[in-house]
Parts: structure tokens; sequence; C-alpha cells
């Protein structure tokens, strides 16, 4: 017998017997539980009126081990007589509770039943749960009420604020928070106090600080603000900054001095979180982690994403940064987050974190999407992993995860999630699993078709799957009880919902063109370019960001089948081996860059618009490193466009090119200006550079590099 219980607890010893509470219960023990615990207590029991009753018992644990001593550690006994629950603290019993409120069944009678258990729990990872860090809109104030309340039901106990695109985090960070904004804040620690989270408020100072008293004082003045609101933990973060900000004594000085004046001298605030400016591997090319390391005060915690940006979670990885900042890392994962993937969801398992790990790091929390419902997918699993690392099993989590959010349509749900999950290519190189149940069949039934074969097995499953895509929607819509959820991937249904279709009619397609039956044939190929110019509208008209615009779903096999059998089609169909014109243009235009960070960053083109697809780090660019586009000799440039902010001017040279060997420079850009468009580029240019002449490294961020061209 076991228990399915979420997050799995560390220890369980279980009788098989079921027990029907004779009587009501009532409390026992310490005075003044935690009200919020006793609140789901007595929804979870039932709880005397009068008269006969079973005890309850709460009591303080003496803990036999470490882990046991830790917040939120309890032991829960259930047997015929009583119940005790031993607790460290509030949200040891708060926790227990939520246990409890799990291992409460009905049977047929409608009788509440408990497992006759004792259950030994505490969390393998003191501090677990999210940091709100991306880029892009922050969540809403809904959002994060329902955020705050899911963290408490599965046991995680902290939320960074830190959203990018909030000015009073980021750009405008010595200014208060208006009075409307502020009162929310103060909901939002009222809320996290009920669930037992930390809620950790987070400043992004970097980009324009002084390292001097003024801006000193800046900072814990708006922490005194934070701390008026309820605020009770504080992290500073230094990451994708550019120039003075970057040096690592200097923070350092900055986290001490805030940890001195701060800190210590209210004594209610959580250990203090700093994120540094070189956040992972790829990026620590200096001394800057070891004067960290050296520099900051012991008791102050440093955040890390990894190996690169955004990756997975090893062993390996976490004992080399902690060597170097002489601490265990606080994980920020970057994961599920979506801020360089945007036109895509990320609504896969959370895997790919080292079951191994547990004592290496003193944190774990995931930067989610900016869709908040859909994020819990995968912060389901960062819940069940952070409580229970050596144990954790993505899958189960995931199926679990997808089961609790929509539980009327679940296995519609699983279905759009399983296919809705790689980020497609990026920048940081960082992939997905997606439909990986499919993928041979797909491969098999796409290369059976190209030597002219029609693989009938196949092709039933691959239609069965077709179907129950077309049909998700639709039951999503109907039977998804959150709403919320519903609008946040709304766009990604409805081209899901097509998706299903189009496969339906390419198989129909290939189907017919193996019968011979050519105007079966024609008349499935014009269903199905109906259907991708359906899809082709939902990517122009939802999801208009300036960086990832638009709603792809299912990139990794299925469309990419749709698509193998749509061209193969159209080359039966006109008997020849060419792709007709207007299908797929494969574009000869490209980035042209001897920069590592940027080598890997994807171009878009469209409407005659290449561009570098925004980035939303900063790059560093050594001497004689360039930046740069090519386009087809078809092809003349119009004008080309530039917005490099945070970068150094001095020294930039910006030069055009026929051949890409000889290089002109481009006049009439202002020296001064980080951003700019020349109009009247050469008419023989099929190249053009930003090139740093400097002799030093250059800082930049790249949130347009473009040129706009015309077919001559
Ligand atoms: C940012 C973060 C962003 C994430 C993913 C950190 C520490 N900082 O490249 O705000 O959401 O990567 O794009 C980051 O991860 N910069």
């Amino acid at each position: 017998l076991s228990l399915e219980l979420y997050p799995q607890p560390q220890h369980i010893v279980i009788s098989n017997q079921q027990y029907i509470p004779s009587h009501g219960y009532t409390l026992q023990g310490i005075s003044n539980p935690d009200a919020d615990a006793v609140k789901i207590l007595k929804k979870a029991l039932p709880f005397a009126q009068s008269g006969k009753s079973l005890p309850l018992e709460i009591k303080k644990l003496k803990a036999k081990t470490p882990e046991m001593e830790r917040s939120g550690a309890y032991i829960l006994d259930i047997s015929k007589k009583k119940i005790t629950i031993e607790i460290v603290d509030n949200r040891s019993l708060f926790y227990a509770a939520q246990t409890l409120k799990q291992l409460v069944s009905y049977n047929e009678a409608g009788k509440r039943t408990l497992p006759l258990c004792t259950i030994t729990d505490y969390p393998d990872v003191l501090y677990r749960g999210t940091v709100e860090g991306f880029y892009g809109t922050p969540w809403s104030h809904a959002d994060r009420i329902s955020q705050l309340r899911f963290y408490g039901e599965f046991k995680m106990n902290t939320y960074i604020y830190g959203p990018k695109d909030d000015p009073f985090h980021s750009a405008s960070w010595r200014e208060p928070y208006p009075v409307d904004q502020a009162n929310q804040i103060k909901e939002l620690t009222a809320e996290a106090a009920r669930n037992k989270v930390d809620f950790v408020w987070a400043i992004h100072p970097g980009q324009d600080i002084q390292w001097n008293a003024t801006d000193s004082s800046n900072v814990i003045s708006k922490f005194e603000q934070m701390y008026n609101l309820g605020v009770r933990a504080f992290a500073v973060f230094f990451d994708d900054i550019s120039g003075e900000g970057t040096n690592a004594a200097k923070q350092a000085g900055l986290m001490n001095y805030i940890q001195k004046e701060f800190v210590e001298k209210k004594n209610d605030i959580q250990p203090l979180i700093m994120c540094p400016t070189e956040y992972n591997r790829a990026w620590a090319r200096t001394d800057y982690l070891d004067i960290l390391g050296e520099q900051l005060h012991p008791a102050i915690q440093i955040m890390w994403t990894g190996n690169r940006v955004v990756d997975d979670i090893t062993l390996e990885g976490l004992e080399w940064v902690n060597k170097r900042i002489r601490r265990p890392a606080y994980i920020w994962w970057n994961f599920p987050v979506s801020d360089y993937c945007r036109d895509h969801l990320l609504m896969g398992p959370a895997y790919g974190l080292d079951t191994q790990a547990s004592n290496a790091m003193s944190g774990f929390v995931a930067n989610p999407m900016e869709h908040a419902e859909a994020s819990k997918v995968a912060l389901f699993g960062v819940a069940m992993y952070s409580w229970n690392i050596h144990n954790y099993d993505p899958q189960l989590a995931w199926e679990k995860a997808c089961e609790y959010l929509v539980p009327k349509a679940s296995i519609a749900f699983k279905t759009f999630c399983e296919n809705n999950s790689d980020p497609g290519p990026n920048g940081h190189l960082y992939r997905r699993e997606e439909s990986t149940r499919y993928q041979a069949l797909a491969d098999n039934f796409l290369s059976g078709y190209r030597n002219g074969r029609f693989g009938e097995r196949d092709a039933n499953q691959l239609g069965a799957l077709f179907a129950q895509i077309q049909v998700a929607p639709e039951l999503i819509y109907n039977q998804g009880d959150n709403k919320e959820l519903i609008k946040e991937i709304n766009p990604w249904l409805m081209q899901f919902e097509l998706l299903g279709r189009c496969g339906t009619n390419a198989l129909h397609m290939a189907h017919a063109w193996y019968e011979k039956d050519r105007q079966n044939t024609w008349q499935r190929f014009l269903a199905v370019s109906a259907v991708m110019d359906s899809m082709k509208l939902i990517n122009r008209s939802f999801n208009q960001n300036p960086y990832q615009k638009g709603v792809k779903v299912s990139t990794r096999v299925l469309m990419p089948l749709i698509e193998g059998i749509y061209r193969q089609t159209s080359r039966n169909l006109l008997s020849t081996t060419e792709t007709p014109s207007n299908e797929i243009r494969v574009s000869t235009a490209s980035t042209i860059t001897n920069v590592n960070q940027l080598k890997n960053q994807p171009w878009s083109e469209d409407d005659g618009l290449i561009a570098y697809v925004p980035m939303l780090e900063v790059v560093k660019v050594e001497p004689d490193e360039y930046i740069g586009l090519g386009w087809e000799i078809q092809k003349d440039a119009e004008s080309f466009t530039f917005n490099l902010p945070q970068s150094n001017v001095e020294g930039r040279v910006f030069e055009w090119s026929a051949d890409g060997k000889t290089w002109t420079p481009l006049s009439d850009i202002p020296a001064d200006r980080t951003k700019f468009t020349v109009n009247n580029v050469d008419s023989k240019a099929h190249f053009i550079r930003m090139r740093n002449n400097s002799g030093k490294q250059m800082e930049l961020k790249v949130a347009s590099f473009s040129v706009k061209t015309k077919e001559v």
C-alpha cells in the first residue's frame, strides 16, 4: 500500500487499515496554534461540537536529526485513538494540515476515512518556490494571489518579486511605489503570510547605481518603504547590467552595508539574497565570483542559474560554483520562463534536475512564464523536486499537475501540454522534449510517404492523435474551471485545434495520393492550404510582442510532419522535384558575427525586414569583434536600424561591404547615439556590421539590429 501525496513525504510508515473516525476531533496541546493551519484542519476533519471527541494533539517536535529542525518539518501520526502533530514552527503545522487534507478520502457512504500512518517529513531544500524575474508583462495581482495559495498547498515557501518590467523594481528603483500599487503589495505580503510563504522583494539598481552614500541610502529607504508594507525578506539583483554597476567589490560592499544597516538593525528579516552579474558558468570568466565569495557577508545568499543562462541543474555544476562563492548556491532556475521564446508555451515536465544535489544548494526557485496559471504545470514539479529531491519523478509530477489544473479534462490538457513544450531554436540552445511519443511514428510515416508508400498502421495512429488534438481545446474550454488558465493559453488552444484539423487533412491527402486519386488529392491539398492560412492568420494576429511574435504549436515533431507531407504532395502533384516558389522560401540572409554569445542567436526575416531576434542579456564584444547582417544579392537595402542600449559608443565603427571582405565606413551616424536609422544605404551593400575598434571590451544589449530590404 502506498499513499499518493504531493510532494512526497520523506518517510511514511503505514498500516493497510483505513479508519473512519468515530467522533469529531478537539484540539489539544500547544496554545494558539497557527490559525491558518487550524482552518485547513477544520475543513479536512470532522470536529466535535460537544460531547465525545477524539484528541488532535499539537506539540513541539523534539528533533533527533538536523533535518527535523528545519522550518516546516513535522511528524503526523494517525492512530485510532488520536492524531498527533509534532511541529517546529507554524509552517510545520500548516504543512502537516496540508498533508492531512490530502490523506482524507470518502467511503461509499460519504464518510471521511483516514489511513493509519506515521509521516515524518521535512524539506530537502530550505527555500523553495519561484522568482518572478522575467521580462514581459508582470503577473497581475490576482495571478500572484493565486500563486501564493498554490505554493502554500504544495509546501513551497518562497516567492521572490522581481519582474524586470516593473519600473519600481528596476528602471526607477529609487522611486517609491504609488499608493495603489503599494496597497497591493501589502495585500500580497498578508496573503503570503497566510500561506507561510516568504514574500521576498527584490531591487534591480545596477544599471545606473552610483557607488556612493546617497545611493546606498536610496536602497535602504526603498527597503524601508517595503518593510512598512509588510515585507520581511529582501534581494538585490545585479543581472543583465553593464558598466560600473558590475563591479564585484562594490556590489559586495553595498550588500554588506544593507546587512549591517538594515538587516541586523531590524531583527525580523530573512537572510539577504543577491543575484550576481556573472550568474552562470558560461559567463564566469573573471575573478568576479571569487571576490564575492571572499568579501560578501557569509549570511548573504548568492543566486545561480547553472552552467548557462537556461540549463539543467547538475551537482557537478553546483560544486564548481560553491567552491568559488564559498557557500551553497541559491538556484535561480530559468524554467518555464519563456521571455526568450515568447511565441511558444513551455508546458512540459520540469526535468533535468539532479536528484543527488540536495546538499549542494541553499534554495531552489524557478523563473516562470508571464502566463501565471500555465506555469503551474512546471511549478508543481518544482515543488515536488525541492521538497524531496532524490525521489523526484518529473513525469509523474507533470501528470499530477495536469490532473490538478484541469481535473475534468485532464487527458485533453495532457495532450495539449505534451505537444507544446519545446521553445524552438533559441540563442540559449535550450531545447525540451516534445511529442516524443510520436517522434518515431512521424519519422516512419514521412520517410515511407516520400518513397511512395503509405504506412497504414502509422497513419491510423497519427490520425487518432490528430483527432484527439482537434477536440482537446473544446474539451478544455467546456470542462476547464480555471478561466484564467484558458485565457492565457487561448491563442495556442485555437492554433492547436487547427493543427489537429490540418494533420487530419494531410493524412487524407497522402492517402488519396497513394490511392492514385488525383482529384481528391487536390481537394485535400487545398484544404490543408486553407488551414495553414488560418494558422498563419492567428500567428499574425495574436501575441504580437516585439520579441518573438505570434503563436506556435507543436513545432518539434507534428508541424514538421505536416509540412513534410504537404511539401511532398505538392511535388507529387506538380511532378517536379522542385519546391513551388511561393511555398517555402529559404532565406539566404544571415547574421554574421564572431561574438561567441551571439553565434546561436536566431534572426528573423519578415516582409523584407532582416533582423536579429532581440536579446535580453548583456553581450560582451571583445576588440575587433563585430555584429552584422548579410543579405541576398537580389535585394537592396532601403534602410539600416540599430538599437543597442546600455552600450559604450566609444571606438565603435559601422561599416558596409559588397563582398564581405572590403569594408567601408557608414557615414552620417551620430557618434553618441545608441539608437539610429540610416536611410540611404549604398545599393552595392550586402553586408552591414558594427565593429569594436576601441581596443577594449565593449558591452551592449541587442534590442534591434536590422536591415529593411526590397527585391530588385
Ligand atoms: C534574466 C532573467 C530572464 C532570463 C531568461 C537571470 C538571472 N536574469 O538573460 O530576467 O528572465 O534570463 O531569459 C535573464 O536569469 N537574462
